[in-house]
């Protein structure tokens, strides 16, 4: 993989962002975007296990997608306090994924307002992921295509970007949002995965309070660091190509993918997995 370095800027105007960075959609990381925000003094681990301790939350952890599991579907659960405990006393492999903070803690909203980018953003939408030491959340791209403004919190965290011109080389699993679940990003086996050579994506590290802007479609791995968490927000995908493929996926892949694995069961995404390779394989000439 050749994987260049995310530009990190202190700050920038609204102007200087959509030139640089959305126009081209190219990625940005900005360190002090949001230093007015409450949430910059006061969002630590510690403040989430007071402020939501009670709640239950859905944890997902590294195994494979199985058939006889739905889209999302979340591993096991835990009270919020016993895991926040968990994620300051050992590293573990459960994360939180897609957690709607407005409807699950509303309080936490007067903690953050909606930064202006020049995008619409779309409100009510505000996601938190949390992550221990050394877990990561595997490659994917969002259903939606969005761009999407990444708020990280307490830790450190790298992530790994690529665009979507690059889906020959990732091993991409066909019908869904993901790639080959057994590649390491970190350290790539190029002897089993020969086309990660040739794929050409971002990397960079987030730290308390900095906001990372990931363009439309963009394929994203994250691994924590350190224990921490982040917020996404989202503006809807401007590109009409990518808005298509929003609304297919939408409506018809993933209905298309859980009806298969319905009717084919563990077979179907066993086939999934190999066609990543052999199609990947056969489009670059890689026997
Ligand atoms: O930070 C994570 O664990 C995943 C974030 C993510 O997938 C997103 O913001 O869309
Ligand atoms: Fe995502």
């Amino acid at each position: 993989m050749q994987l260049e370095k995310i530009d990190k800027v202190e700050t920038l105007t609204k102007q200087e962002f959509l030139k640089n960075y959305f126009k081209p959609q190219k990625p940005v990381i900005i360190e002090h975007f949001v230093d007015d925000w409450p949430a910059i003094e006061k969002w630590n681990l510690d403040y989430m296990a007071e402020v939501g301790g009670d709640r239950i939350v859905p944890l997902y952890d590294d195994r494979p997608v199985r058939h006889d599991e739905g889209f999302n579907q979340a591993h096991a659960e835990m009270k919020m306090r016993d895991y926040i405990d968990l994620l300051k006393k050992e590293p573990t492999r459960y994360r939180i994924f897609l957690w709607n903070i407005l409807k699950e803690i509303p309080e936490l909203q007067k903690d953050f307002s909606y930064p202006d980018f020049g995008l619409k953003l779309m409100k009510g939408l505000p996601m938190l992921f949390f992550g221990g030491e050394d877990s990561y959340t595997f490659m994917h791209y969002d259903i939606d295509l969005a761009n999407i403004f990444h708020f990280h919190f307490h830790g450190k965290k790298e992530v790994i970007l690529f665009d979507q011109s690059q889906n020959d080389y990732l091993y991409k699993i066909p019908h869904s949002l993901i790639v080959r679940e057994d590649i390491d990003f970190d350290n790539p086996d190029y002897e089993k995965w020969p086309a990660l050579k040739q794929a050409k994506g971002y990397i960079g590290q987030l730290e308390h309070g900095n906001v990372l802007y990931m363009p439309e479609g963009y394929w994203h791995y994250m691994h924590y660091l350190t224990p921490g968490f982040s917020m996404s927000l989202r503006a809807i995908a401007r590109n009409p190509k990518n808005l298509g493929k929003a609304v297919y996926n939408v409506f018809v892949m993933r209905h298309f993918d859980n009806l298969m694995r319905r009717w084919k069961g563990q077979a179907w995404i066993d086939a999934k997995n190999e066609k990543a390779i052999i199609k990947t394989h056969e489009k670059l000439g890689i026997d």
